[in-house]
């Protein structure tokens, strides 16, 4: 009896490993038929944006089983439309796409969801209406980003005693339309509507670069040097409008100086912060990639999926940021 029950056991384990082994060709399938995925991105115009794509390239990596299709846009939205349009004749998997403004993406939008294509967006976000069309989205909360900058900055005029006295502000906005210049411009303008002493002296298009913002805040000082706070909307722009400020031969920080605040906190701005020369860096964090690659896997799988994803992200300012702080920044 017990040798019958031995045997039986024996033939259930043969036919179970003979079914495992049936699951294995499938799984190999899957390994020689990557997924594929086209991505379009914005540019490189910041290190924040290179390191964005970095990390989607790392994640969405050949050894992960993907193939990755990727496209620059370098700074037109009209490149963006057509990479997605060729993606969509290409018939890939899913798309990942950054978009450069919040407006206009809808008629191509309609086309990735005709064609049963997912639509992965990362970064900035569009117009509320078009939402429904993307799969999921992972990004940043920009309008909160601006919050926190300009609750800092309040607090820091109370504490230094000129919660009173007039501040003279300057806006280096980001790319005009883009939802991290949307969000954050509209902090500071409505802190500036709440504070009758706060004034905006020069509100000007930097474009995300350091370059151009070198140029807008050499031309704004010819007009004005009386400035306390110059909120620029990236880091890239900092730089550039340090770099216009002390070549006029203006301090840069939180004590006697101008008052520089960022957004991004990479890791050669921040370094600026422990100089003092950024007194707060708003952290917006690009290491978006594993993300995307958790959402695609679990859309592989058939699970559900978070649709909406904003990424935990913290604030450094000069009062409080180590050497350690740095070192252990990855971007
Ligand atoms: O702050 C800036 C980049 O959309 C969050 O774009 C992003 C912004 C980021 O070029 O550096």
């Amino acid at each position: 009896m017990i040798k019958r029950m031995l045997a039986i056991a024996a033939c259930l384990a043969v036919l179970l490993c003979g079914c495992t082994k049936e699951v294995q060709p499938s799984a190999g399938a899957t390994k020689d038929k990557p997924i594929v995925v086209g991505f379009s991105q914005i540019g490189a115009e910041s290190e924040w944006r290179v390191a964005n794509t970095e990390s989607v390239k790392s994640s969405l990596s050949e050894d992960n089983g993907y193939d990755l299709i990727f496209d620059d846009a370098r700074q037109e939205q009209e490149n963006q439309i057509r990479a997605i349009r060729t993606f969509i004749q290409q018939g890939v998997d899913y798309i990942v796409f950054s978009p450069k403004v919040e407006t206009g993406w809808e008629t191509v939008l309609q086309e990735a969801k005709v064609a049963g294509i997912p639509v992965i967006m990362i970064d900035r976000d569009i117009e509320a209406k078009d939402k429904g069309l993307i799969t999921a989205c992972i990004g940043s909360d920009f309008r909160k980003e601006g919050e926190k900058a300009v609750q800092w900055l309040e607090k820091l005029m109370v504490q230094q005693g000129r919660g009173a006295n007039p501040i003279r502000i300057v806006d280096i906005q980001g790319t005009m339309g883009s939802a991290a210049q949307v969000g954050r411009t509209a902090a500071m303008e409505q802190a500036i509507a709440r504070h009758s002493n706060w004034k905006m002296v020069v509100q000007e298009c930097g474009d995300f670069t350091r370059a151009k913002t070198y140029e807008v805040m050499k031309n704004t000082l010819k007009r004005t040097k009386d400035i306390d706070v110059v909120y620029c909307e990236n880091d890239g722009e900092a730089l550039g409008a340090i770099d216009a400020m002390e070549e006029a031969g203006l301090k840069c920080n939180a004590h006697d100086g101008v008052i520089v605040i960022s957004f991004d906190a990479t890791k050669l701005a921040l370094k600026y912060c422990l100089e003092g020369k950024i007194a707060l860096d708003v952290e917006c964090n690009p290491l978006q990639g594993p993300y995307v690659d958790g959402i695609i896997k679990r859309l592989q799988r058939g699970e559900p999926i978070e649709k909406v994803k904003y990424i935990d992200e913290t604030q450094f300012d000069y009062f409080t940021i180590t050497k350690g702080m740095i070192e252990n920044r990855k971007y």
